[in-house]
């Protein structure tokens, strides 16, 4: 139910970490943008920034919606935050691009991991506006990467046997 409406101060929420079985989860739709899932939303941008990331999935906070929020140019301290709910890739160049690619609930690994170069997807936004978006570069890899968390794929999951052996030694 909801919170209060107004005087809430952002919330940091703890972050899951692998093997947390909730990582795994598939995500439900968000039915409607309401108060609630702006409540979700801020928090989760606390949390991202609060952790020094440049992305964050509802999952990795442990509520299983297709919500992610994003901040890539976070250049000057300047915040330029991004929510995207029940983003979807439309279309998904056969070229391929290589980034080397960390994770909030992965602490201290980092791995490289071949993706889609550009893709086009369709979201809604914090007022449930909804935007369709061509991406490529860092852009491209974290939506593809934040989107991997609503189906419950890491990005370890990418990575060979023997690789992901290693990153977990
Ligand atoms: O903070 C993050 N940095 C990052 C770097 C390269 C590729 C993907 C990412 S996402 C990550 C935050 C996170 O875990 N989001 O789910
Ligand atoms: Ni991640």
């Amino acid at each position: 139910m909801g919170s209060k409406p107004y005087l809430r101060r952002m919330t940091i929420r703890p972050i899951l970490t692998a093997p947390d079985p909730r990582l795994k989860a598939v995500s439900e739709p968000v039915a409607k943008v309401d108060a609630d899932i702006r409540t979700l939303i801020d928090d989760m941008i606390e949390t991202m920034y609060g952790a020094d990331g440049i992305g964050l999935a509802a999952i990795q906070v442990g509520v299983a919606k297709r919500v992610l929020v994003m901040d890539i140019d976070q250049k000057d301290g300047k915040k330029n935050p991004v929510a995207y709910v029940n983003p979807k890739i439309l279309w998904a160049s056969e070229e391929l691009a290589v980034f080397e690619e960390g994770c909030l609930s992965v602490p201290e690994i980092w791995d490289e991991v071949e993706r889609p170069a550009k893709i086009r997807a369709e979201y809604l936004d914090r007022d449930g506006k909804r935007h369709e978006i061509e991406a490529d570069g860092l852009l491209a890899t974290c939506l593809q990467h934040e989107m991997d968390h609503l189906e419950g794929v890491l990005f370890l999951d990418h990575l060979s046997k023997l690789k992901r052996s290693m990153a977990l030694k």
